[in-house]
């Protein structure tokens, strides 16, 4: 077939707006953004649009746009959207060719039974989905169509594998960034610089995978439990470009575990010291290993924030009967390092296990506000492709089903708690937070702090204001009496 246009998307099905316990922020879509930009480089005309607001938006891009191909980034949250855009596809172009991929597709790639999805691609989609094109176009097979399946290979039995690049091909990578897709991009966490001061926010990978095998997590299947790397050098020289063409000068880290290996976050840092101007940045931590050694040199780095997972130790074997959240005396310490080096820490958790009560879910949110300046609370989602998946049927809520798919959005609870219904839980979540920025104990530590970082003023005033906006109470020495002086950010 000959094929003159190709469209990626990232349906958000009703996770357009950001919100205040999760996605408080507004990024660019990187998954396809990577896809397009491997395709571009072999020479396909592959286009990146985001976001698309409604189905009605994407009706009137097919008009114009007409692809032949529509390549979509499928969470499981929005399955469902992506499953009517492919049947509007059907509607508007006849001779359409609809694909999935990402992380449901990944997960349970069974999808591709329904009429309108033509081919699934599960795991990194880069050598799968070149591989499709050319075999639509050609008929030549090649590697990468290992990671690909359609209705008559499923049933036939075939079962799709990932298909993973080398570290050299990684390193050849760049996304296809459109000109636009920076303007809209935001972060209204706690962050410095404040999103009053934030340029074209972007997104960075430096590794790929997770060596860390989290019951209810997504990354095993799709990375198959190993990392790789690209260089440091090629790392630095994506995010100076970066500053150089849109002015960037913020970028969130989209690694799995930044701190993963300790040899190469320090490589990483050296490089990053050399960048002019120095870039902030942020990204996602293990709670161990953050020694003095580690903590000094990525804030030399550029790194403004850790946001640091607290709930790695889930493991599945007593039926999510577990221990609630614990802090060891050493990850306190490196807390409490990062705060004196003015580093924002902030706490990631997930509730809504069956054994939780009320008292144990607000001490905690207590606990937590003496060390962290933030708090992400998430509820725990059984995506499918995960282990917590498999084992997850027979604790659902009355009324949610494994199929709900809108419903994973990890913003609501899903499992049964005999003690907690699931009104009262969204009650408690908030009245977590409230706890969490009310407490004697988080306003004495962050008066201190502003205090004794002054930069960081601004951006507490703006993430209270985000926060009210939102419908948070926050103590008012948050926002008030503060002067801007966020222009001496420490990333400067
Ligand atoms: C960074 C991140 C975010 C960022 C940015 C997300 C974004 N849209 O870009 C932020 C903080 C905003 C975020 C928010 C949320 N996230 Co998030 N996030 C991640 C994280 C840590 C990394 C994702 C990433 O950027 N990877 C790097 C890029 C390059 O890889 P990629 O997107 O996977 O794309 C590759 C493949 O997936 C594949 N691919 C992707 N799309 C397509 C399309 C086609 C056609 C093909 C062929 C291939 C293909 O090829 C790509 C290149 O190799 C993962 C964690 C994890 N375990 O993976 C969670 C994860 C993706 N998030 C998740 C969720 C649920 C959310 C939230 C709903 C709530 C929450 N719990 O935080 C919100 C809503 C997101 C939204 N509306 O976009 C889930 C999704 C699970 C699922 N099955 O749907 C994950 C997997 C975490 C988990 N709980 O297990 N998230
Ligand atoms: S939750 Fe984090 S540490 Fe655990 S497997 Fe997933 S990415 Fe790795």
């Amino acid at each position: 077939m000959t094929i003159k246009s190709i469209l990626l998307v990232q349906p958000l099905g009703n996770q357009t707006k950001p919100g205040l316990f999760l996605r408080s922020c507004v990024v660019e879509p990187l998954g396809i953004e990577y896809l397009a930009g491997y395709l571009r480089k072999l020479g396909w005309p592959a286009d990146v649009i985001h976001p698309i607001e409604c189905d009605k938006d994407f009706r009137a891009i097919l008009q114009t746009q007409k692809p032949d191909i529509i390549g979509y980034s499928v969470y499981t949250y929005a399955l469902n959207q992506s499953l009517k855009w492919a049947e509007i596809a059907k509607e508007e172009i006849a001779k359409v060719i609809n694909i999935f991929g990402g992380y449901h597709p990944t997960g349970d790639a069974s999808i591709v039974k329904y009429p309108q999805v033509d081919y699934v691609i599960v795991g990194e989609g880069e050598k799968a989905i070149a591989s499709l094109l050319e075999y639509l176009r050609t008929g030549k097979e090649s590697e990468g169509l290992k990671a690909v399946i359609n209705l008559k290979s499923w049933n036939s039995g075939k079962k799709p594998q990932v298909c993973r690049l080398e570290e050299e091909e990684l390193e050849k990578l760049s996304p296809y960034r459109p000109n636009d897709i920076l303007c809209a991009t935001k972060h209204y966490q706690l962050s410095c610089p404040p999103p009053s001061k934030q340029k074209a926010l972007a997104q960075v990978l430096y590794s790929r995978g997770c060596k860390y095998k989290c019951a209810f997590c997504t990354s095993l299947a799709m990375w198959g439990g190993n990392v790789k790397w690209r260089s440091p050098e090629s790392v630095k020289s994506e995010i100076h470009n970066l500053n150089r063409k849109y002015g960037t000068n913020i970028i969130f880290f989209a690694d799995l575990c930044m701190n993963s290996s300790k040899k190469n976050l320090i490589s990483l840092c050296r490089e990053l010291r050399k960048l002019r101007p120095k870039i902030s940045w942020w990204g996602l931590f293990r709670p161990e290993g953050l020694d003095y050694d580690v903590l000094s040199q990525i804030k030399e780095a550029g790194c403004v924030k850790l946001s640091i997972g607290l709930d790695h130790d889930f493991r599945l074997e007593s039926n999510l009967n577990l221990e609630g959240i614990k802090l060891s005396n050493k990850v306190l310490k490196s807390i409490e390092l990062a705060h004196k080096l003015g580093m924002i820490v902030r706490g990631l958790i997930m509730i809504g296990m069956p054994w939780e009560t009320q008292n144990y879910l607000l001490g905690l949110s207590e606990n937590l506000s003496q060390w962290f300046d933030e708090l992400r609370i998430a509820f725990c989602c059984p995506f499918p492709g995960t282990k917590l998946f498999y084992s997850a049927k027979k604790m659902m809520r009355n009324g949610i089903s494994l199929s709900d798919w809108d419903k994973m959005d990890s913003d609501r609870p899903i499992f049964i708690n005999p003690k907690i219904s699931a009104d009262r839980y969204l009650e408690i979540r908030k009245e977590m937070l409230h706890r969490f920025f009310w407490s004697n104990k988080y306003r004495e530590r962050v008066s201190n702090k502003i205090s004794s970082n002054p930069h960081l003023a601004q951006s507490f005033k703006e993430f209270g204001e985000y926060l009210i906006s939102h419908g948070m109470n926050i103590p008012p020495e948050l926002i008030n009496n503060r002067k801007d002086h966020s222009s001496n950010c420490i990333c400067k």
